[in-house]
């Protein structure tokens, strides 16, 4: 048999099986990203491009950092991997306690993974174990919510509420409703966090009297929905969820692997809101995405709910080989210096009223029927032009052709650039963004 080529042929893109992405259609005319610093990325052909996503919502300190980078590279020096199944290492110890340090209220504990998918998997099930460990296991259903993303596994796509990541799975986690999603057309072009629609939080006592509070686990949102095209919650919202779930004895779960880590100005989306969620999702930010890494943060009574067994039980049955990887951790803890040193958070809370003014600079663009922002992103519904998502790929592909990437989910484009941009560098990505939308009226 022939061994494999060394090194990679050139043009064959045949056999690498893409994630979310029109295969066929992408390999007749690939889109290619060879180099990253800062806020922009260049093509191998040298074509610099303006990263107005941080990625996919994760570079939010920027690409290329060196302190990252060196924080590696030593800890792959010392010890390049140690299971955390019954054995442990110091940088993920010191890496929860930095964490604790940092989330509101009591939610000092933090279980580790390797991404958002992984990290809504282990919440759920940390949910579930947490009301049979306190005589409650009749809570077994949850609630997620219309348009919502709690990425790709089963349980997340259970919880999600986007059609298309759903309906072609057949078998989901049953016992799930959704309550209904929050874009109205009254909040059309709000700034910042839309007037109307807080009652809609309701809808989860209605939930609660068809199943009665007795079967519900805990309810699952993200603060602001992200990949859906970035609705931003009505006021008052998010607060009247915590209630009813006070009221009910349900556990309430934010998915902040978009907001978590600096984007709405805050550390999370739970001190921007004054809202503390029994559990939290985290991924992308937690690590500037430079390794693989998602965390499940969990308040005081949760977690000392799992400790009531016997000393020598094990707590959780859980966790994965790459549990607290200490290149992850190396990677997150030499972040949090970043963050910390260079008051992202607070940068990202400063800037949000000039990207404000700017990305509702294109309210009266032909095609644009709503603008919705908070902290530092961004998204911009436009009129359909066709089959769903036609002119949004349509966007899309201009901006890149521009020079700016940035995210489309239907008809929609979403915007999240680093927490390290620059005035001008904003101006720059709405100037492309008007020309994209002019080019694809
Ligand atoms: N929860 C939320 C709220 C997310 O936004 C996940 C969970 C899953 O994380 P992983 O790491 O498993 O992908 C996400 C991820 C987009 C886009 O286009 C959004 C995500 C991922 C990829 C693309 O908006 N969010
Ligand atoms: N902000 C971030 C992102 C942090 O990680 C920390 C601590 O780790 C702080 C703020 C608090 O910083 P200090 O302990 O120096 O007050």
């Amino acid at each position: 048999m022939t061994p494999p080529a060394s090194k990679p042929v050139a043009n064959n893109l045949d056999a690498f099986f893409m994630p979310f992405t029109a295969n066929r259609q992408f390999k007749k005319n690939p889109r290619m990203l060879a180099k990253a610093k800062g806020v922009h990325y260049w093509t191998p052909e040298g074509r610099k491009i303006i990263d107005g996503t941080a990625g996919l919502w994760c570079v939010n300190a920027g690409h290329g950092r060196e302190e990252i980078k060196a924080a590696i590279a030593k800890q792959l020096d010392e010890m390049d991997y140690a299971p955390s199944f019954q054995m442990g290492h110091p940088k993920a110890f010191e890496l929860a306690a930095r964490h604790a340090a940092l989330l509101p209220g009591d939610l000092n504990h933090a279980f580790y993974c390797n991404s958002g998918s992984e990290a809504v998997d282990s919440a759920l099930k940390i949910a579930l174990a947490y009301h049979r460990a306190n005589g409650q296991g009749t809570r077994t259903r949850f609630v997620g919510r219309e348009r919502g993303y709690h990425g790709v596994g089963f349980g997340g796509i259970s919880v999600g509420g986007m059609v298309n990541n759903r309906k072609w799975f057949g078998a989901m986690l049953p016992g799930v409703d959704h309550m209904p999603h929050t874009h109205l057309p009254q909040n059309a072009f709000s700034k910042g966090q839309p007037e109307h629609g807080a009652e809609l939080a309701d809808e989860l006592e209605r939930i609660v009297g068809l199943h009665d509070a007795s079967n519900i686990a805990a309810v699952i949102v993200e603060p602001c929905a992200g990949s859906t095209g970035y609705l931003p919650p009505p006021k008052g919202y998010l607060q009247r969820l915590r209630q009813i779930c006070d009221k009910h004895g349900i556990l309430l779960i934010f998915d902040e692997v978009i907001t978590g880590f600096g984007r709405l100005g805050t550390g999370f989306a739970a001190d921007k809101f004054g809202v503390i969620p029994d559990l939290m999702t985290v991924a992308k930010g937690i690590s500037n995405a430079t390794v693989p890494m998602g965390g499940v943060f969990v308040r005081k009574p949760v977690f000392d709910g799992l400790m009531n067994g016997p000393e020598g039980a094990i707590d959780l049955f859980h966790g994965y080989t790459y549990s607290a990887h200490p290149l992850a951790c190396a990677a997150a803890s030499a972040v949090l210096d970043i963050y910390r040193d260079e008051n992202l958070f607070e940068r990202a809370g400063e800037l949000s009223p000039y990207w404000e003014e700017g990305v509702h600079s294109l309210k009266g663009l032909p095609n644009v029927t709503d603008i919705r922002n908070l902290g530092l992103a961004a998204g911009i519904d436009l009129a359909p032009s066709g089959p769903v998502g036609t002119r949004g790929y349509a966007a899309f592909t201009k901006a890149f052709e521009l020079g700016l990437m940035v995210r489309q989910s239907g008809d929609a484009i979403a915007m999240s650039p680093p927490l390290v941009i620059e005035k001008a560098q904003i101006d720059e990505i709405i100037d492309i963004t008007a020309k994209t939308i002019k080019a694809v009226a």
